[in-house]
């Protein structure tokens, strides 16, 4: 078998580059090792940049998330017993962000895929990189699949990656001390904007995914369970982490979705090797606060797509030999942003009263200073 781009994976950064590629009339064959139906279901992020909507709208699957995103234009900080908005339509006017789930994202971007008789593989758990130097193909199930290129596209637990010879990546890593327990109730939101939560029993976060389904986050010990947290503890925990301000309730709901994360941030420089490209979470990680993992691999994946038809209508691989300086600055940036969120924002060593001093001194600063806000507000929505 023979393509010109053979993808690693069936997440939102391996569809949407098999999409633009087929777009600009370029083939390629996503491998994927899960089934359908789980990828379909793997509930993760909820914000889309406007840059990510852009994208997935001019490339013609963008219906369903205009039709049933809900578009925000600003986001509480809470603590203190005090809310205060960031209010993207007075800080950075015209700009917004969308609340629509990376599983929807998903799977319209598989539906699209098959719609166009794209081949997407699904349960293919064996899958080998090969001759990155000089002709890169991939084998599975006891078949080879020749390449131009292999796009790395896998995830933070994948295959390229560790497929790059030693030596030749530098790592930058960093584990936090805690984790987030996730859910997913139904009930309507208690709130019509996100609400990021700082208060002394650690970080919650109100998020949502439509106008009867709610989305929440708990700041957990690193190696808290499920298990530990049945429904009663979560809501009356999340009651305790949201209830701070006058005249706030939180609803409750029958819990049908919970999850641990482990907080931590990564980042594999460069993001190629030979005839293989890393992008989305296989090249970096950030943690979930400032809302950018999804947004950072749609980004890779447009770079990538502007460097392959180039190399494919041309023949010049300059735009492929600057792919991983060119979306570097934006992953730092992301990697800052989601670290600074992080940091305002979660309860560390519960020793430290000069850390929380200089957490509310923060915040207090990022909601009374038009700069400082504006700050937020730009890095949070997307910078171009
Ligand atoms: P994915 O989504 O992990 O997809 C990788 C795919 O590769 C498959 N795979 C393999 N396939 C073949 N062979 C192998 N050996 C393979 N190994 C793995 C996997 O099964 C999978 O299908 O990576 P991708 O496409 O780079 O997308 C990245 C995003 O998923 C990730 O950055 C975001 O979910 C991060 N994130 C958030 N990002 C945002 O922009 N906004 C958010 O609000 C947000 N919230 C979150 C998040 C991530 C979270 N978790 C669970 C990590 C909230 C959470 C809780
Ligand atoms: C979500 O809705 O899943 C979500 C929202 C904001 C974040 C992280 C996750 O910062």
């Amino acid at each position: 078998m023979r393509t010109q781009v053979g993808i690693i994976g069936a997440g939102p950064a391996g569809l949407l580059l098999s999409h633009l590629l087929h777009l600009r009339g370029i083939s390629s064959v996503v491998l994927e090792k899960r089934g359908r139906a789980y990828v379909e279901r793997r509930v993760r992020a909820g914000v889309l940049e406007q840059g990510t909507v852009d994208t997935l709208v001019e490339a013609g699957v963008g219906a369903r998330l205009l039709r049933e995103g809900l578009p925000h234009r600003g986001i509480e900080l809470r603590y203190g017993g005090q809310g205060r908005r960031i209010a993207f339509e007075k800080l950075v006017p015209g700009r917004s962000i969308t609340v629509y789930g990376q599983q929807e994202v998903v799977k319209d971007l598989i539906a699209a895929r098959l719609e166009a008789g794209g081949d997407v593989r699904f349960e293919i758990e064996d899958v080998a990189v090969h001759g990155l130097e000089a002709e890169p193909y991939l084998t599975f199930g006891g078949e080879r699949l020749d390449c131009d290129v292999i796009a790395g596209c896998d995830g933070f637990h994948g295959v390229s990656r560790p497929s790059i010879p030693p030596g030749v990546l530098r790592l930058f890593e960093r584990e936090y001390p805690f984790a987030w327990l996730g859910i997913l109730a139904r009930v309507a939101p208690s709130s019509e904007e996100l609400i990021y939560a700082r208060t002394e029993r650690g970080f919650a976060l109100h998020s949502m995914r439509s106008p009867t389904v709610s989305r929440f986050y708990l700041q957990v010990p690193p190696d808290a369970t499920v298990a530990e947290w049945p429904d009663e503890r979560i809501w009356a925990e999340l009651k305790a982490r949201l209830e701070t301000v006058p005249g706030f309730t939180l609803d409750t709901g029958e819990i049908f979705d919970k999850g641990v994360t482990p907080m931590r941030a990564f980042v594999a420089e460069p993001m190629q090797y030979g005839r293989l490209y890393l992008a989305g979470d296989a090249a970096h990680i950030v943690p979930p606060t400032g809302a950018k993992g999804l947004n950072l691999a749609v980004a890779d994946v447009r770079v990538l797509t502007e460097a392959l038809d180039r190399f494919f209508s041309t023949g010049s691989a300059d735009l492929l030999d600057t792919y991983s300086e060119s979306c570097l600055k934006r992953v730092w940036r992301a990697q800052h942003f989601s670290w600074w969120m992080t940091t305002l924002l979660h309860t560390f060593d519960s020793d430290d009263d000069y850390g929380r001093r200089l957490q509310l001194s923060y915040l207090d600063y990022v909601t009374s200073s038009e700069a400082a806000a504006t700050t937020l507000a730009e890095n949070y929505v997307g910078l171009p």
